[in-house]
């Protein structure tokens, strides 16, 4: 599931279509299967112009939006609460006692408190986050720019990809995650989000800290972040294919 030929891409996810139920590619409400039959044709299509937009300079900025444009609501979508005990117990203590993990193929692990992440260089942008189901809204984030953070862990020459994992899971016990390549780590807009309109990142948008990547739709703002893995595949974790949506068929990389 590389960023390769849009053919093979299209290919797979074709294949997917047929050999998942339908059912598996609804969208993300509450991580549940609804129905989404009457969209999948126009889905398909979509697939085919992302793939074309996959080859847009890399450094390509996503459009940022002035105040009045921010929406009256944003909505939370996916999962807006986390079961984990252990998250829980967080959550009730302010994320006094959260630090997000960045290992793997780094020369210099570490963790971050969400002070620490505070205390960085922050950087705020107004920007349209695009759901899958069909819903759009205009929001402002606050965040580190991850290449900020990735700096101080020093990648290794083998890494390829960052992978997120998140506090939450769905109701089958299968965990949340979301990964991306460089291209999208070092983007000047890509964030580790803790601030949402002003205010500190509620439970329902991913507190203490959500990912920011501007360029790809709602399914890869990973939420309830936990970990940071650089590896130089993904193909070994969880189902496969970069992500929990991905693992049911949705493209990896997934532009707006
Ligand atoms: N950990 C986690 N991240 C997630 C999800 C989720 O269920 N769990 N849902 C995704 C989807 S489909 C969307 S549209 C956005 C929703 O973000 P919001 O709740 O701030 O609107 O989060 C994305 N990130
Ligand atoms: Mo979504």
């Amino acid at each position: 599931m590389d960023r390769k030929g849009g053919v093979n891409r299209r290919g797979f996810f074709v294949r997917a279509l047929q050999a998942s139920s339908l059912l598996a590619l609804a969208g993300c409400d509450n991580l549940s299967r609804s129905e989404w039959f009457g969209e999948l044709t126009g889905k398909t299509e979509g697939v085919t112009k992302r793939a074309q937009r996959a080859l847009t300079p890399r450094r390509a900025m996503a459009r940022e939006y002035r105040e009045a444009d921010r929406s009256a609501v944003f909505p939370a979508n996916g999962n807006t609460e986390v079961a984990d005990a252990g998250y829980r117990a967080l959550a009730a203590d302010g994320f006094a006692g959260w630090t997000l993990e960045v290992g793997g193929l780094v020369r210099r692990p570490a963790a971050f408190s969400l002070a620490a992440l505070r205390a960085m260089p922050a950087r705020t942008q107004i920007t349209r986050h695009d759901c899958v189901e069909g819903w759009s809204a205009i929001g402002k984030w606050t965040g580190v720019p991850l290449r900020d953070v990735l700096a101080q862990v020093e990648p290794l020459p083998e890494a390829r990809y960052l992978v997120f994992h998140c506090a939450d899971t769905d109701d089958d016990a299968v965990p949340y995650y979301e990964s991306i390549d460089f291209d999208e780590a070092y983007h000047p807009q890509t964030l580790l989000a803790y601030d949402m309109n002003d205010a500190p990142l509620t439970v329902p948008h991913g507190a203490p800290v959500r990912l920011r990547v501007e360029r790809q739709l709602g399914y890869k703002q990973a939420k309830y972040i936990m970990r940071i893995q650089l590896v130089e595949t993904f193909g070994d974790i969880a189902g496969g294919n970069g992500g929990y949506w991905e693992d049911q068929g949705y493209e990896w990389y997934a532009g707006v």
